[in-house]
């Protein structure tokens, strides 16, 4: 199909601003859950966002509706994917003025908390919290930074995986979640937001982030809620 072809029809899914995906293609085999950085410095007391002062509810809200997304998604056997934020523990990859910006806000990154040190490889705040435990065979994609291609083998999993569709879950939707979905839609991805399954630390920035992906006919992609997407899937499995 020529780029200029307008005729696709679109997906199954209600989303702003279009029926996601835009190419109908919606399939277990070209699409994956990405869940990014529900770990315990995120989401949990003592982490790195409760040390920051920032509400932890804001970080909670998503797991409910994640759960039930990912039961859907498992059981259909869409892939299903993870990320963790984090740092090796000699620091080596970590910037200094990212380490220094985080003492300002007396959460310094690698420095020691109540999960251990934060944001550090293999400490108890990195893990992914127990509610949203990966399964055997799921791929989990450490990364230092906040978008999940920069420093990581994801884009080469992607391709080799044969996936076309991401479906982006997790936190922070202005910084991590946002980050990720701009550098794959740069490389052609597909992608979705799922607003109830995300969370900001700034209900504004949550907002604004969503808003931002309306643009231009989805300049990042779309965004819908779990519900709706739950209800595309059944869609789209029902016309297999
Ligand atoms: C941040 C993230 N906010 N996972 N990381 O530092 O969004």
């Amino acid at each position: 199909m020529s780029t200029s072809d307008t005729s696709y029809k679109n997906g199954p899914v209600e989303a702003n601003p279009y029926k996601w995906p835009y190419n109908g293609d919606l399939r277990p085999e070209n699409t994956a859950l990405v869940v990014i950085d529900m770990q315990v410095d995120f989401c949990s007391p003592g982490g790195y966002v409760d040390k920051m002062g920032y509400d932890l509810e804001a970080m909670r809200r998503p797991i409910e509706p994640i759960q039930q997304v990912l039961n859907t998604m498992r059981a259909e056997n869409y892939h299903i994917m993870y990320t963790r934020e984090g740092h090796r523990p000699d620091l080596s990859d970590l910037p200094p003025n990212k380490r220094w910006r985080s003492r300002q806000i007396a959460a310094g990154i690698g420095d020691p908390g109540p999960c251990g040190r934060i944001l550090v490889r293999g400490e108890p705040g990195w893990d992914v919290i127990p509610e949203l435990a990966p399964k055997a065979g799921e791929v989990i994609i450490d990364k230092p930074g906040k978008g999940t291609f920069f420093s990581t083998d994801f884009g080469l999993i992607l391709k080799l995986k044969g996936i076309d569709n991401l479906i982006l879950v997790g936190v922070t939707t202005d910084v991590c979640v946002h980050t990720t979905m701009r550098e794959a839609n740069d490389r052609g991805f597909e992608c979705l937001l799922l607003s109830d399954c995300t969370g900001a630390t700034d209900i504004g920035n949550h907002e604004s982030a969503l808003k931002m992906i309306t643009m231009q006919g989805g300049v990042f992609g779309a965004h819908t809620d779990s519900q709706k997407l739950l209800k595309g899937l059944a869609e789209a499995s029902n016309t297999r």
